[in-house]
This record gives C-alpha cells, structure tokens and sequence, in this order.
C-alpha cells in the first residue's frame, strides 16, 4: 500500500468504528436518564496529519506553550513517522441537551465519560488494524505514561498533560484555539480529540492557519455561557474555576464530570464560524 492508500484505508476504519461500534452508543440500561437511550455520542470525525519531525512539535515544549513534560513523538515511538489526529464532534443530541444551565445534561455526561472511554477503544482499534499492516503505532491516550497535572498536584504545572491533544490538533491543521482555549474545527469546538502516532509515512494536511486563534471571532457568547464566569475577553479562560465547576458537577451523578457550557449555544459550536 502506498501512503495515500494507507491513509484512505485508515480514514475509512476510522469512520466504520465511529458508525459501527456499540461503545459508541449509550445503551438502555447504563444510561443516566430515559432521554440518554440510544444516544450516539459522536458523528463522523475529522482526521488530519502532520510529520512527527514537524518542528512545531518542538515549539511545544516552550514554556509558554504545553512545557518541557510534552512529549515529542518519536519518545512515544522511537520510529515515529506520522502523527494522525481527529476530532469526534458531540451529536446534534448531545449538543441539544446541553443548552441549558448548569448542570450538565446527562447526554453530555456520557460524552464525556463514555466518550473517552470510546476514543480509547477507537485508539485500541486503529492500533490493531495498523499493526495488521505491519506499521508500528502508539495511541496516547491508551499508554500507561499518558499524564495531566491539574492545580491540587502542583500548581506550578497546573493543567498541562505530557500529551495535550489539542495542540496536537493544531499542529495537525484540524484547527485553532477559541477565547475557551478549546479547538474549534470545522466542525466546531463541542468535540473530543484524540490521537496515535505510527511508523509510516502519510500524506500531510495543509495548516490551513497561522495565528492561533484563527478561528475565533471573540464574539464573547461563551463568556455568557459560562457557569462561573470563568471566561474573559482580556485573559480567555481561568482554567482553575473551569475546574472549580468540573469538581462540582461530580456531585449530581456519581463517577462523572462535565460542564461544556462553552462549547454548546455558540457560533463555534458545531461550525467554524
Ligand atoms: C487539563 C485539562 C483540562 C483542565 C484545563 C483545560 C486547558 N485549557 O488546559 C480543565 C479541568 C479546566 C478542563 C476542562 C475541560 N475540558 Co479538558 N483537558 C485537559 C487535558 C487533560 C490537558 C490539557 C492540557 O494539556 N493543557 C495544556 C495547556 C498548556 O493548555 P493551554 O494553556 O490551554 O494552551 C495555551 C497555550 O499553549 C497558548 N500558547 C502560547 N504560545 C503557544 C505557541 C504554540 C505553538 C501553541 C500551539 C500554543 C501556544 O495557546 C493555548 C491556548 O490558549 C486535555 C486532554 C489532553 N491530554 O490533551 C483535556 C481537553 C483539553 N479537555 C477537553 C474538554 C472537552 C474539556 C471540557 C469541555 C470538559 C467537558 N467535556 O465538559 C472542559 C472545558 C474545556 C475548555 N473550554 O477549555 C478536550 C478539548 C476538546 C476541544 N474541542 O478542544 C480535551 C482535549 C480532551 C479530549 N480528549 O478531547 N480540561
């Protein structure tokens, strides 16, 4: 297979398991209320490439960007070739049911919990069908090194992860940063990110952007849309209230967390807008 063929072969296994997956849906019996039955957390994804020698990797570990813990690809696989990134934008369902106040919906919830749960699986299946290719890959985000640092552990590194899916994205070409610091895509913002690294050479998107945030036009709804008033015009977001309110949203339903707010009721929603 050469790389074009590799990389429509993986598009397609992605989009088959995003389709056709149960763990893409939440079934009866575990939902959290009657109106999360059936719920299919995300659509179709949007997939994009980069060179894992592309020198914004490097960028990364500047301070002001991720930080010296963000690892670079080949320390996740020695033979790094490509980084393939995508993006799992929510379903018009779970988009809906969060437009409301706090807290949370409970399909929201779900894409949230389950939702990571389904990006790792996602991550498992194209690791199989790749190495059934013979192309060594890792997936993050199923790797026991993947960490993030959140204020209680050390307020110093406060909310960096050695793998930050979204900058990953932006160096993908799947999008820009938002006043929320969430990606907006062309699919929107209200999404899930994920990511593997392999060994072969694929064709490379086109970064569609220089600034980093691009895509945002500041029209400040998420500021409304914000619970805690963690969002500003001047300073973006204050991601220790953000965290503040995820904390809190722990108590409605045992094991989840979630708010999202931001990313629902916007123009960048499910649109670049
Ligand atoms: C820690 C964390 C949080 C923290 C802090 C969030 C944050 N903005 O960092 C808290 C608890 C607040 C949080 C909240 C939420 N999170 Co969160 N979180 C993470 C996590 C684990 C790590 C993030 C990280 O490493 N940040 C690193 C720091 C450095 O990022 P930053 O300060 O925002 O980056 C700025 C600088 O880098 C600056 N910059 C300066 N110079 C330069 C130079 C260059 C070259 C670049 C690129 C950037 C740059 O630009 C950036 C934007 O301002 C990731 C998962 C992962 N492993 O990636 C998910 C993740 C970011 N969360 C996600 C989500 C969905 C949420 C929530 C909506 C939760 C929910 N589902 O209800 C909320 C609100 C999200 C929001 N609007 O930001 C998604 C984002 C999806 C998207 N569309 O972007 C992620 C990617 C999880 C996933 N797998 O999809 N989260």
């Amino acid at each position: 297979m050469d790389s074009n063929e590799l990389l429509s072969y993986l598009t397609q296994e992605i989009n088959e398991f995003v389709q056709g997956s149960s763990n893409n849906w939440i079934s009866m019996r575990g939902a959290l209320s009657p109106s999360c039955a059936a719920l299919k957390m995300f659509d179709e994804p949007l997939i994009a490439v980069a060179s894992a020698q592309d020198p914004l990797f490097e960028r990364l570990r500047e301070p002001d960007a991720v930080g010296s813990d963000m690892r670079m690809p080949t320390d996740w696989l020695p033979n790094a070739c490509s980084v393939v990134s995508y993006f799992l934008p929510m379903s018009e369902r779970v988009r809906l049911s969060n437009y409301g106040g706090r807290p949370a919906s409970p399909e929201w919830f779900h894409a949230r919990i389950e939702g990571q749960f389904f990006i790792m699986k996602l991550g498992e299946h194209i690791t199989r069908v790749m190495r059934a290719k013979g192309v060594d890959v890792i997936c993050p985000a199923c790797h026991p090194d993947m960490n993030a640092t959140f204020f209680d552990d050390d307020p110093s590194a406060a909310y960096r992860s050695n793998w930050s899916e979204r900058h990953v994205a932006y160096v993908c070409g799947l999008g820009t940063f938002s006043l929320t610091r969430g990606i907006i895509t062309e699919k929107g913002a209200a999404g899930r990110l994920g990511s593997v690294i392999v060994s072969a050479p694929l064709p490379i998107t086109e970064r569609p952007y220089s600034d980093l945030y691009e895509y945002c036009i500041k029209c400040g709804a998420c500021i409304k849309r914000c619970p805690v008033g963690a969002i500003s015009l001047e300073s973006g977001k204050d991601n220790y209230l953000c965290h503040g309110e995820m904390q809190e949203s722990k108590k409605i339903f045992p094991g989840y967390v979630g708010c999202g707010k931001c990313q629902v009721d916007v123009p960048c929603e499910h649109a670049r807008p």
